[in-house]
């Protein structure tokens, strides 16, 4: 890649995240790291000359700020065991679990917090640096929760707007963590809050008030800051390209390949899929259970039924994750020893990155697409599912504990994940429903998804925060 070497000048609209949408490899070479958030702010930031302040992705470097065709990056370093305190240790050990309804029982580490704290320093010196007087920043996500209130402090003259992609715990959960106060009182340091939903919404304003010496506003969405600023905390649910989603869908090459798919599984009657980030949040087991007992109570037919599990390495150093692994790999053998017949699995089982167009075509040759998380932000599997059927076919099993279900109850089967029979259950319903009616909810689904995409979430926030489009 090459890129303009001279230190970028400061920026009106800045993006902190944990990650840069480029990563330097070890050769310290840079290439691009696209993902759903980069889509959908990249246009906006280039076009103001804006800035975005990450951690490069590689332990230890300390490589230059650049710009790229109008977008400053700023790289922020990270030594190796502040990767393991504050990003696998503190977020994923601490937060991830905690935030997720303690669905894993989360670690509390005095050195975790403070590596945290520090990284969270680093985070908010470099964002005061990218910023230009008076300018808006938008801090993104759960490893970066002091940033709003520590930049506050450096550069009272910013707007400071700031997004958590994961749910928020009710209080009664959150407050087991042993620094929420510090938490709150970081988060408090931004003028505008998004979450997923209005219930995680609803949950940080709970907090706010109970924990720390802010008070309701007059309008409900309003707090009144400890220093006596107004914070609003409302729902602003993510989402993503549905129109680029549709449209790769509707290339020959894509219900080519969905057909040759089913053809490659063996031309069964259903294909059921499941896709996600290898996490215990998922619900990847409970799914696995659910569609077993279907195939025991031969509710579903072995030879005529078949699912696709694409889960994703993730967090591989992160204690719990290396167990779940091997639960679910246990599960997946046994279940192909008890149902499947030589040549004919009834799990196909795939731990390695799918390539996105492929991913498409998946979804595309899914009849039944299984998103069981027992808690989750939003999960975008479920919108891209959606955009990606422009045949108008297929059905979403969809648990009620993400933060999709707020959008898409109407359409989709909706499930208690926690509920092993219901999930079987819906399972079968989806599977066997007739033509028409599946039809009927896909309508229902892709008329939200589509008129509610990831642009709309990116300019409605930036709104919110008094950014026009
Ligand atoms: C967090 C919140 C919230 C997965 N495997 C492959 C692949 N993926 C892509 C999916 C999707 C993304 O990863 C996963 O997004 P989710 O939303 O489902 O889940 P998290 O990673 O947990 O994301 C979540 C989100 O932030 C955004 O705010 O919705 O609630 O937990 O885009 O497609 N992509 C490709 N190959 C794979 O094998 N190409």
């Amino acid at each position: 890649m090459t890129h303009a070497e001279d230190a970028p000048a400061s920026s009106d609209l800045v993006v902190v995240a944990n990650r840069l949408p480029f990563d330097l490899d070890d050769e310290g070479t840079w290439r691009r790291s696209p993902g759903g958030l980069v889509t959908a702010l990249e246009p906006t930031l280039r076009a103001r000359g804006g800035a975005w302040v990450g951690w490069p992705g590689t332990p230890d470097a300390d490589p230059a700020a650049f710009s790229d065709d109008g977008l400053a990056i700023r790289p922020v370093p990270i030594s190796a065991d502040e990767v393991a305190a504050y990003y696998e240790g503190f977020a994923n050990a601490t937060l991830w679990p905690l935030y997720h309804d303690v669905v894993a029982t989360p670690r509390f580490e005095r050195d975790w917090w403070d590596a945290y704290r520090r990284v969270n320093e680093r985070f908010a010196d470099a964002a005061a640096d990218a910023a230009a007087q008076g300018a808006t920043v938008w801090v993104q996500d759960y490893q970066l929760q002091l940033v709003p209130h520590l930049l506050r402090e450096r550069r009272p003259d910013l707007r400071i707007g700031f997004f958590l992609h994961i749910p928020f715990p009710p209080v009664e959960l959150f407050a087991q963590l042993p620094w929420r106060d510090a938490v709150i009182e970081g988060l408090l340091g931004a003028d505008v809050t998004g979450f997923q939903t209005e219930g995680s919404a609803d949950n940080f304003r709970r907090a706010a008030v109970r924990l720390t010496a802010a008070t309701a506003g007059d309008d409900p969405a309003h707090l009144t800051a400890p220093d006596g600023r107004t914070v609003t905390a409302g729902a602003h649910p993510i989402s993503v390209d549905a129109a680029e989603l549709d449209a790769t869908a509707r290339e020959p090459a894509t219900a080519e390949r969905a057909e040759a798919l089913r053809h490659e599984l063996g031309d069964p009657r259903t294909v059921l899929l499941g896709v996600d980030r290898l996490d215990y949040t998922k619900g990847i087991d409970v799914r696995l259970r659910a569609f077993a007992g279907t195939l025991a109570d031969g509710r579903l037919d072995p030879t005529e039924t078949v699912l696709i599990q694409v889960a994703t390495p993730s967090r591989e150093r992160v204690e719990h994750y290396a167990e779940m692994r091997d639960d679910i790999e246990l599960a997946v053998g046994r279940i192909n020893g008890e149902h499947a017949s030589i040549g004919r699995p009834v799990i196909h089982y795939v731990h390695q990155p799918v390539p996105r167009d492929e991913l498409v075509a998946f979804y595309r040759a899914a009849d039944v697409m299984l998103v069981t998380p027992y808690r989750d932000g939003m999960n975008l599997v479920a919108k891209e599912y959606v955009s990606s059927r422009a045949d108008g076919g297929g059905a979403l099993v969809l648990s009620e504990f993400t933060g999709a279900a707020d959008e898409l109850a109407e359409g989709a089967f909706l499930v208690n994940p926690h509920d092993l029979d219901a999930v079987g259950d819906a399972i079968v319903a989806a599977a066997s429903a007739d033509p028409e009616e599946r039809r009927r909810r896909m309508a229902l689904l892709r008329e939200q998804v589509l008129t509610h995409d990831v642009e709309r979430w990116a300019n409605g926030f930036l709104a919110a925060l008094g950014v026009g489009a």
